[in-house]
């Protein structure tokens, strides 16, 4: 085999590769665009968050759990000037501008949306001020 052919074969597998890569990450891609769920426990007076960084452009599900006998609140300038779609005591809000969501004692709530900009976004009960958390927003982009 000559030099060249030898090339030629190293480039055609380097192309197999990447191209095998590729489609690796379009599949990871296409399952991060179904939805990102977000896991909210309220106990104790206390939010409780099984959360990995959140990526832009891709919908998000935020479900809240109360399990006090209290009456909560979440609410973050996180849906600030975004669509955001609330369920909660059988009733569903859709708009923009929407703050935030109350919570009945041992009730869900669920809050759908889609965030555009990338940032640290904090989020608390405004009847209870010291409950506080926070959500990470990462700008990751496409493939
Ligand atoms: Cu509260």
């Amino acid at each position: 085999m000559s030099s060249q052919k030898r090339a030629d074969m190293r480039s055609w597998i380097r192309e197999l590769v990447l191209g095998g890569c590729l489609v690796i990450g379009l599949a990871a891609q296409t399952d991060a665009q179904t939805e990102q769920r977000i896991d909210v426990r309220i106990h104790d007076f206390t939010f409780i968050a099984t959360q990995t960084p959140l990526v832009l452009n891709v919908p998000a599900v935020i479900t809240i759990r109360n399990e006090d006998r209290e009456r909560h609140n979440f609410e973050s300038p996180l849906f600030e000037g975004i669509l955001t779609e609330v369920k909660a005591g059988g009733v569903m809000t859709y708009g923009r501008g929407i703050g935030g969501v109350f919570v009945e004692p041992n009730a869900n709530a669920v809050i759908r949306f889609t965030v555009k900009r990338p940032g640290r976004y904090e989020f608390k009960c405004s009847i209870h001020p010291n409950m506080k958390g926070e959500l990470l927003l990462l700008n990751i982009q496409g493939v």
